[in-house]
């Protein structure tokens, strides 16, 4: 055992430094299965206080460090560089008492989105943002993408919901800025520079979270249409019309046969349509009457199952958030998240197809997303010896429509070739420079984000 291995163990306690390959495997491999790296050691500290001292020794010994929160990143941001440490946020999973007056709760970054729900509903709130990932992503992860999901049409994306954090730095300094105070105008905003830094400039140790309101009655429909444009129009005209909205979910025929055959699930028709957009309102007061009328009065709406109790409305989503895992099951994909703006999605999706077949031609591709952010996930199949040639095939077709080439998953490993696709060379240039002020020596998730 090295000096380092020492003193890590020492830090945080023998069985929660894990030096075994076999204990350390399910932490080097990403989800996708499509990333790994070797740690030296994996670390869990307990609190900050250990997260501190875990950094220091790091630091002083000049080793790397990797901090991973559930695991469920999707670009490969998660994994240890090799011989880096990795530390692991899951035992920092604290959910304090929630603030009922400022409608706030502080949490640790361990914390599990699904934990932080529980919690907080009991008291009346929610959490902006939801995703399928619940019972594994963690708060601090969240916050280290700035996640968006399924909610971001109504309530934003993480760093909406951010107002505070405490972090400790690449030297071990602590910096925290839990009060939550929703005006506060003293300088530079270091809480919201900390969302989506993805790792790079400190460890995530607490989060201070704005909370919503729990609205308990709920309807989802589940939307026949003919194409992507009938999808656009839909969302813009139950986005205009209902206060309700909380999600409007894009999927298409292709992506519904795969989940079916994965999942074993019945049809939502009796007839295959191209395209189907899932919506869901809440509110204080049912709101199925105003969607169905929304909906009666909706362009090319072709046909639509609405569901307001749990069972249903559960049974509906699944068809949207078994896509993942679905095509998980299927094969090893090249995952890319992007967005474009919202009058160049349709046209978009026309193109992509072509650019990636023209890329790798056995590749099979399936689109799904979020609409109202122009935000599709695009997975290709049977196309991982072209991951290289694939992604640059679709995220330069998605800049030449001005569009993001990382809507909500990051940039991670996966991406950071094609930062400059979707950011100028000069702030590219301030991002590195922000790096070297707070990480000089390059320790924290190095080959994560900014290009090498
Ligand atoms: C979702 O919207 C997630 O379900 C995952 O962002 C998307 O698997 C994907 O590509
Ligand atoms: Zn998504």
């Amino acid at each position: 055992m090295s000096d380092l291995d020492q003193r890590l163990a020492e830090i945080v306690g023998a069985e929660h430094a894990l030096t075994d390959s076999a204990l350390r495997a399910s932490y080097e491999t990403d989800w996708t299965g499509r990333f790994t790296g070797r740690a030296r050691a994996v670390v869990r500290p307990a609190d900050t206080a250990e997260v501190t001292a875990v950094v220091r020794a790091c630091a002083e010994a000049g080793v790397a460090l990797c901090i991973q929160g559930g695991n469920t990143g999707l670009v490969g941001a998660s994994v240890p560089s090799d011989d880096s440490v990795l530390l692991s946020t899951a035992r920092l999973r604290a959910v304090e008492e929630v603030d009922e007056l400022s409608g706030q709760v502080t949490v640790g970054a361990g914390a599990t989105l699904a934990a932080v729900q529980q919690h907080v509903r009991q008291h009346g709130f929610d959490v902006g943002v939801d995703f399928a990932a619940r019972e594994s992503c963690t708060i601090g992860g969240m916050v280290a993408t700035n996640a968006g999901g399924e909610r971001v049409l109504r309530y934003g994306t993480m760093r909406a919901q951010l107002l505070g954090v405490e972090a400790v730095l690449a030297d071990g300094t602590i910096v925290s800025r839990l009060t939550g105070l929703p005006k506060d105008n003293t300088g530079y905003d270091v809480v919201s520079l900390l969302a989506g830094s993805e790792g790079t400039l400190g460890v995530l140790t607490r989060l201070r979270l704005r909370l919503v309101p729990l609205l308990a009655e709920r309807v989802v429909a589940l939307v026949a249409l003919a194409d992507t444009s009938a999808a656009v129009q839909l969302v813009r005209a139950l986005r205009d019309r209902l206060a309700s909205l909380e999600a409007a979910e894009l999927f298409y025929a292709d992506g519904l046969a795969l989940v079916r055959e994965q999942t074993g699930m019945g049809a939502p028709f009796a007839d295959e349509h191209a395209a189907y957009v899932l919506v869901e309102c809440a509110a204080h007061a049912d709101p199925t009457d105003e969607l169905l009328a929304a909906l009666e009065e909706a362009p090319d709406v072709i046909d639509a199952t609405v569901a307001s109790d749990a069972r249903g409305r559960h049974a509906l989503w699944a068809y949207r958030e078994s896509h993942t895992e679905s095509i998980n099951a299927a094969g090893v994909p090249v995952k890319l998240d992007v967005a474009v703006p919202l009058p160049l999605l349709a046209e978009t999706v026309a193109a992509l197809p072509a650019a990636i077949t023209g890329a790798s031609p056995n590749a099979r591709t399936i689109l799904f997303g979020h609409v109202n952010e122009g935000n599709l996930h695009v997975n290709v199949l049977d196309a991982v010896d072209d991951a290289e040639a694939v992604s640059d095939a679709v995220l330069k077709v998605v800049a030449s429509y001005g569009g993001s080439i990382s809507a909500e998953h990051g940039v991670g490993r996966a991406k950071r070739a094609w930062l400059h696709l979707s950011r100028s060379p000069e702030e590219i240039a301030m991002m590195r420079s922000i790096k070297a002020a707070l990480d000089p020596k390059g320790l924290l998730n190095p080959g994560v984000l900014l290009p090498g």
